[in-house]
């Protein structure tokens, strides 16, 4: 089943110069396809749209702020099961409770700062790739 995915390189992995380190690791699953990729600032708005399911939240205000502190890279990755794929290979949102060999269990320590953004399923991959790639 091929499927359509947003992921983010969050400013923690672009300020730590990581980028290459997590693409790579995307890239080299088998059939997996990079179809957009840009290094951009996140307005207010787009945050506020991309993560209003966690308005209210005490970790929002933060995130949003952390998420708008430098350039983040944004891509569609296009693939087999790729939503769920590229979740794997993120491991769980507490970098520490994630597995070594996933992206966030080898290079993060801090929930917020935690390196990477993918759609979680289907409907948010729609959603979120219209906010971030609209007409694509
Ligand atoms: N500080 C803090 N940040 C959080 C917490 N939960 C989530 N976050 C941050 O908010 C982002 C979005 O949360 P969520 O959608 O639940 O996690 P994700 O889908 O694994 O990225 C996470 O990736 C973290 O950067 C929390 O309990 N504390
Ligand atoms: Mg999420």
């Amino acid at each position: 089943m091929s499927q359509r995915t947003l992921v983010l390189l969050k400013p923690d992995a672009v300020r730590r110069g990581l980028v290459g380190e997590i693409i790579g690791r995307i890239e080299r699953k088998a059939g997996w396809r990079i179809t957009a990729l840009e290094l951009r600032e996140l307005d207010q708005e787009t945050l506020e749209q991309h993560y209003g399911e966690h308005r209210g939240k005490p970790f929002y205000e933060p995130l949003v702020a952390f998420m708008a502190s430098g350039p983040v890279v944004a891509l569609v990755v296009e693939g087999e099961r790729v939503i769920e794929g590229v979740r794997a290979l993120a491991g769980p949102t507490d970098p520490i409770a994630a597995a070594p060999g996933s992206i966030r269990g080898d290079y993060g320590t801090i929930v917020r700062e935690n390196l990477i953004h993918a759609s979680d399923s289907e409907e948010s991959a729609e959603r979120e790739l219209k906010i971030f790639f609209p007409g694509r």
